[in-house]
Formats: structure tokens, sequence, C-alpha cells
């Protein structure tokens, strides 16, 4: 009789912290992530605040992949460092290291950045680390979008995934936060931004090519947008940075840099083909309004000069599968736009540019409380994206100290 009644009062127990919705709960007054699979954040209060609003932290990976970076990622590392220590100096950095490059990374980084072993197939933390929503009450939960490598078999840059793709969850467990399953969408963390005011900008280039959603329609993914990020405005710029093999994710064309403002990268050369993608997206946005109805002020940042692979970089890379990764001369998708915003400072990438100096002070101007470094980051573009493709922020909250649901309630 005793017996069989602890046995039961124990699968009451189970039942009790098995939540129907979210899978698991809180264990003896501490939390643990729960996957919430039956209900999307804006249904539950959250949304995706500004990157210009104030971080817990950031979220790196180290590159190693040898046919992204050249020459096993040496220089791609020294580069990576650089970004994680100028972010460090006002915001605690997590870099996520395989099991072979953890001694390294270990060594490479000062005693402040954590470093966690972690596997993954390439570094870019922006498109496959978690997006992070927030609520009014401070709690931070997570994001697992599916990952495809920029369009899977359709037009996917590398295969397998399946590392990448499962780093979200994994930095939610080991932040303790929350985290919803929308494995079934595919969307990378550099193919939105969002103004924290409801507003989300996207490129159709990207959000709506072939290797992505191709079952839904522009109005669904929109619809996705919206329940997931919490706006309920989407701006759809057309196109984004020639060459850009991202499929022109938004982050190297446009950024907001506080509600109703945005810069935009640009050219006054009418021969480039990047010419006419900056005037169709700058005419987009001067006939747009945000969720608030405000007409978004544009500010222009110049782009350098047309960057390209030379033969020398393209030997230090191996080829993926049975393709070279670069051929000489090929243009690199260099943008000034793709820089992060830190608490105390903005991580800016140069690329030895005579623009280099404009561009920093453009973005000094819009940034007056922060401090504009810049970085040379030609070996990080050789891989494909830059400073904010291999950064993902972590909203201020109350979610890391493992005792979130306690102090909501
Ligand atoms: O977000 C990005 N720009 C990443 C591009 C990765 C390309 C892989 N070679």
């Amino acid at each position: 009789g005793a017996e069989r009644l602890a046995n039961l009062r124990q699968i009451v127990i189970m039942v009790d912290i098995a939540d129907p919705i979210y899978g698991y709960g809180d264990w003896g007054g501490r939390s643990f992530m729960r996957i919430i699979r039956e209900s999307a954040p804006s249904r539950d209060g959250f949304y995706m605040p500004g990157e210009f609003e104030f971080h817990e932290g950031c979220i790196m990976i180290f590159p190693e992949r040898p046919d992204s970076w050249q020459y096993g990622g040496y220089a791609a590392r020294r580069a990576f460092v650089q970004v994680a220590e100028a972010i460090g100096e006002s915001e605690k950095v997590t870099v996520c290291a395989s099991g072979a490059q953890y001694d390294n990374a270990r060594a490479a980084l000062p005693p402040h950045i954590r470093v966690v072993e972690m596997s993954s197939n390439d570094a870019w933390a922006r498109d496959y680390g978690p997006t992070f929503v927030r609520n009014a009450a401070g709690e931070v939960r997570g994001i697992d979008w599916g990952f495809n490598a920029w369009g899977g078999l359709c037009d996917g840059l590398y295969f397998p995934w399946d590392k990448d793709n499962q780093m979200a969850r994994k930095l939610c467990d080991l932040l303790d936060a929350d985290v919803y399953d929308k494995r079934d969408f595919i969307l990378e963390g550099g193919s939105i931004h969002v103004d924290g005011e409801g507003t989300c900008m996207v490129t159709e280039s990207c959000l709506l090519s072939g290797g992505r959603n191709p079952g839904l329609t522009k109005q669904e993914i929109q619809e996705v947008l919206e329940e997931y990020l919490g706006v309920s405005k989407v701006l759809w710029l057309p196109c984004g940075i020639y060459n850009d093999e991202t499929n022109e994710h938004i982050d190297n064309i446009c950024a907001f840099v506080k509600p109703g403002e945005a810069v935009l990268a640009w050219t006054d050369d009418e021969e480039d083909v990047q010419y006419a993608m900056s005037r169709a997206s700058l005419e987009y946005l001067e006939g747009a309004l945000d969720a608030k109805g405000r007409r978004i002020k544009v500010h222009k940042l110049p782009l350098p000069k047309p960057v390209t692979v030379t033969e020398e970089e393209c030997r230090g890379l191996d080829a993926c599968w049975d393709r070279p990764s670069r051929v000489p001369g090929e243009r690199l998708a260099a943008s000034y736009v793709n820089f992060y915003i830190a608490n105390g400072s903005i991580v800016m990438p140069g690329f030895g540019d005579p623009a280099d100096a404009e561009a920093k002070e453009i973005l000094q101007g819009l940034f007056p409380d922060r401090k504009v470094v810049q970085i040379y980051a030609r070996d990080i573009l050789i891989g494909g994206g830059n400073i904010h493709c291999i950064t993902q922020q972590i909203p201020a909250g109350r979610h890391v100290n493992g005792t979130k649901r306690k102090e909501s309630t």
C-alpha cells in the first residue's frame, strides 16, 4: 500500500513537471531549458529587442573550416580574436570552439572571454546562434530556426550543416534559456534586422529564395516573422549586396541604428552593378513607413571599392567537395553595414580602403555614446561574411542566473 502510494506520488510529480506545452519546467527551484513547441513568442508576450538595446553578452564561434578560411584559418582566427576582444570590453563574450581548437582558442583569448567546447560546421554565430526574444518582465528566450547552410541542396554553401543546426538549442541549454522550436522554418539571423518597436527588415532575394521555405508564400513567411519576432510590420527590401552568397542578407545592406533610422550601403558609381541594387533599396525605404507610422530616415554609408579575392588567397583555401571555394578575381560582398553594436562600442570592418575613415566617421556620428572600433576584416570577408555575421547578441534579461521563473512569478 505505502509503496504503491509513493509510486503514484512520483508519477503525479512527473506529470506535473512534464508540462504538455513546454516539455519541462522548474526543478527544485532551479530552472532549465524548456523546448517550446506549441506556442510562439508573440503569443507569450515576447519580441526581439533592437541590437542597440543593452546586451547581456555576445556569442561567437572559433573558425577553423579550411574551405572557408584560408591557410587553415590562422588569419581569420586573429581577426576573430580582435573582434571578441573589442566586444569583450563592454559585454560578456562566449566563444564556442571545437574540441580540436579548444586549447588554441583558450590560449588566444583573454581570460575574461569564456570559451566553451561546442561543435559546429563553421563559424557564423549570427546565422545559427539563437535569435533571442524578451518579454516585459525581462525574461529572455531563444528561437531555434531551421538552418540549411543558406539554401540546402538547392543553392546551399556546404554540406552537411547538422552541427550548425544544433547550435541554437545547445546554446539555450547552456544559458538556461527556454527555446522555441521553429526548425520547420529556415531562417538565418543575418537575414533579419529589427528596430525593437515592431518593425523588421528583410530582403526579398533571401527570404523568398528557392532553397529556404519554397512551400510558403510571401504572406505566410511574413506571418511567421510577425509571430516569432513580435513585429507588426515587415519591410521587404528588394535585394542586398552584389555577389553576397547568402542570397543577399539584410545585415550587409541595411541596419537600424535606432528606431526610425537606418544606414544603407551606398555607392555613387553608376557603372557599378551595386548602384542599381542600393538605389532600389533606397527607393523602397523612401516609400515605406515603419510599424509606428514613421518614415525611415536613411543614412547612406559608402561602400569600399570592389574587393576581389587574390590568387594567393585562393591557394590557401581547400576545395568544397570537388569545387574550388573561391576563384581568383571573384568579388566579395564587402560592406561597412556589417557591424556589431556592443554595449560600449560599434565594432565595424575595415578593408584598407580610402572609404574606411569616412564610414567610421559616419557611424561615430550616429552612435555618439559608443566608441567606434574598426578592425581590418579582409580575412573574415574571405569566409563570406563579416563582423555582424560572426556575432550574436544576447539581450539583457534575467535568464542567465538559473532562477528566472522563480523571479518572474
Ligand atoms: O552570414 C553570412 N554572411 C555568412 C556567409 C557564410 C558563407 C559560407 N562560406
